[in-house]
């Protein structure tokens, strides 16, 4: 029996809490009360789709309590989490470096509406790790830093167009929810209802890894395009890695076209590398998106990059872009403990080398029960495809065999593994995840793979 269904078990970073539990993974009976309260109460009965298991068939299980590398439900099972809250949980559910500080500082106080110490040194932090990030503004999610962002590069250089890639997610501001028109030389449509055409007819889709459909883009909208937005690792159609010319030749193509360049790094920054993917590759952008980590659990976002850009922002310059809980006390508070725990000398090595090993892990056991599989990795964060190869962009990775993906997962939560409920997302490993939680997830795998389907 799995150290899951046990509730036992030497588990690293395993409080009291995450060690309750038994039975079969999956919604139990509280759960499942629960979300049909939820159900009535919201859309899907989640606040954010992806929690819904919609597209693995399933029903969420209700966590009630986290720590370390696991999730506890309602039902007192537990998970192996590998999703981390998306990104945010590097050092862990319930750090006791983090609990202290943001104990300490809701004891003086949460909001104020006010400057708090906090922020220049979370703010002092974000400028000294991430190489092109001079100034910045806090703000409280990833959709917002984006929103700002791109708000700003139209302000910059006086044009309207913006370029994306499919498969990339930069929250859900309207101008980012779009589809490919018919190729790089049409404007793109609504991907969401409620997006009017105006809205996203100045945004321009192409495929990831694509540089020819970017050249295109520009000669067909000469001097329109007012910024380029790119995920320089993606995680939002499942963990795909740049070609090594992609973000140099992005890069070169701004330049030549004086369009603005934008690393969404709301998921890959401080995750990927201590300085990001900007870090990691040594490829400059003008601006910077920031989230998930900063935040170490609480909302918090972030957007900055060259001085000049950022002085254009009120009340300096005229670009406007505000918020009652921007660089709220108590993110910032969470958001430096989270950083200077992960900053401190060979965590990040470490991390690495936990998630090279889950990973090589998975692609041994699966391949030796016949499977392809593919676990690209960087840093703390990885992804598994059922397929030969890792996809470079949204066409190959849809052409992964995702029918087996929903089976896999489903197995995994009810062996106590929380995987995310889509083959289009990245997994998430933290300094809390050790050698136990590894041979958890690969023993699961395994008894899987022997009866999936090949
Ligand atoms: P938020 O507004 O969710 O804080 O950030 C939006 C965002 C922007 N850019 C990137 C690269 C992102 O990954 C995200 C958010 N990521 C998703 C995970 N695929 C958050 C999970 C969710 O939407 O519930």
């Amino acid at each position: 029996m799995s150290d899951a269904k046990r509730g036992g078990g030497p588990v690293e970073g395993a409080g009291r809490e995450a060690r309750a539990g038994a039975g079969r993974g999956g919604a139990g009976p509280r759960s499942r009360a629960l979300n049909a309260v939820a159900r009535a109460l919201f859309p899907g009965g989640v606040n954010s789709p992806v929690r819904a298991f919609k597209s693995v068939g399933s029903e969420p299980p209700v966590i009630r309590a986290a720590k370390g590398a696991w999730l506890t439900d309602v039902d007192g099972h537990r998970y192996l989490d590998l999703i981390g809250a998306w990104g945010p949980m590097i050092v862990g559910h319930s750090h006791p470096a983090v609990v202290a500080a943001v104990t300490r500082r809701v004891r003086r106080g949460s909001a104020t509406g006010t400057p708090s110490p906090d922020e220049p040194r979370l703010g002092k932090r974000v400028v000294a790790t991430m190489p092109w990030v001079e100034r910045l503004r806090f703000v409280v999610s990833g959709t917002e830093a984006c929103m700002a962002a791109l708000r700003l590069a139209r302000a910059a250089t006086g044009r309207d167009a913006v370029i994306k890639f499919e498969g990339c997610y930069h929250g859900h501001g309207d101008a980012f929810l779009s589809s490919a028109g018919s190729g790089a030389l049409t404007f793109d449509a609504p991907d969401s209802p409620g997006v009017p055409q105006s809205v996203v007819g100045a945004t321009v889709t192409v495929p990831y890894n694509d540089l020819a459909a970017v050249a295109r883009a520009f000669a067909a909208h000469p001097k329109q395009i007012a910024a380029i937005f790119v995920e320089p690792i993606v995680g939002n159609m499942g963990f795909v890695r740049p070609d090594a010319d992609f973000l140099p030749g992005l890069r070169r193509l701004c330049d030549a076209h004086g369009t603005l360049l934008v690393f969404d790094e709301v998921m890959t920054g401080f995750r990927v590398h201590r300085g990001g993917a900007q870090a990691l590759f040594g490829v400059r952008p003008d601006l910077t998106t920031l989230g998930k980590v900063i935040g170490g659990g609480f909302p918090v976002g972030a957007y900055g990059g060259r001085a000049d850009l950022m002085a254009m922002i009120a009340p300096e310059g005229k670009v406007y872009q505000a918020g009652t809980l921007a660089g709220h006390p108590v993110g910032m508070t969470a958001g430096l403990a989270t950083l200077r725990e992960i900053q401190r000398p060979g965590q990040y090595e470490r991390l690495a080398a936990v998630t090279a090993r889950l990973a090589d892990g998975l692609e041994g056991t699966l391949r030796a029960a016949g499977l392809d599989a593919v676990a690209p990795r960087q840093g703390g964060m990885m992804g598994l495809w059922f397929a030969r190869v890792a996809p470079r962009n949204l066409t190959e990775a849809k052409a992964t065999k995702t029918d087996l993906f929903r089976s896999y997962h489903r197995a995994m939560i009810e062996a106590g593994v929380y995987l995310p409920p889509s083959p289009y997302e990245a997994w998430f490993v933290s300094t809390a995840h050790g050698d136990a939680e590894i041979a958890h997830v690969v023993s699961a795998t395994a008894a899987w793979a022997t009866t999936a389907p090949t």
